[in-house]
């Protein structure tokens, strides 16, 4: 089994850190980076990230996990609340997943409120800032290696 652990952002997340801290706070996506790396070391793993603004490049990368990745963190940004693409996908990947969201969709209007992301996702974190992907490696870390 691969030791390696994706970790995908959707659309606009490239300006996580640069616009809109009072929602999604200082920190950049090299942050989600460095503390999800430190979280998955930990536990003997190692994980990349990725970031595409279009739907077919979130579908790419996780068809690339399919031949890379033993789990999948994943926060598909708005496309959480539209595609059945990235749902599809994620169903031909055979590892745990984990959906994340910096925010606390379910205290946001109410088109946040759905998500196609959820119902093949292993567990769900939303509201918990960028500290919420570290926990969601930590978990994937858990399933995998204590069932
Ligand atoms: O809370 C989250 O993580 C979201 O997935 C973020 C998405 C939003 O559409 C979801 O409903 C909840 C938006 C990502 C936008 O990211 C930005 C980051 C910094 C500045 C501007 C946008």
């Amino acid at each position: 089994m691969s030791r390696l652990i994706y970790i995908l952002n959707g659309p606009n997340l490239n300006l996580l850190g640069k616009r809109q801290p009072e929602i999604y706070g200082h920190e950049t996506l090299a942050d989600v980076e460095a503390l999800c790396a430190k979280v998955a070391k930990a536990e003997g793993f190692d994980v990349a990230l990725f970031q595409s603004n279009y739907e077919g490049g979130m579908v790419d990368q996780i068809h690339d996990a399919r031949e890379k990745a033993c789990g999948i963190v994943i926060n598909a940004g708005a496309y959480t609340h539209t595609s059945a693409a990235i749902f599809d996908a994620l169903n031909t990947f055979e590892g745990p997943v984990m959906e994340c969201h910096i925010s606390n969709v379910h205290k946001r209007e109410a088109f946040r409120h759905h998500s196609f992301i959820s119902p093949r996702a292993e567990g769900v974190l939303a509201g918990f800032g960028i500290e919420g992907y570290g926990f969601c490696v930590k978990r994937i870390c858990t399933l995998l290696t204590k069932g």
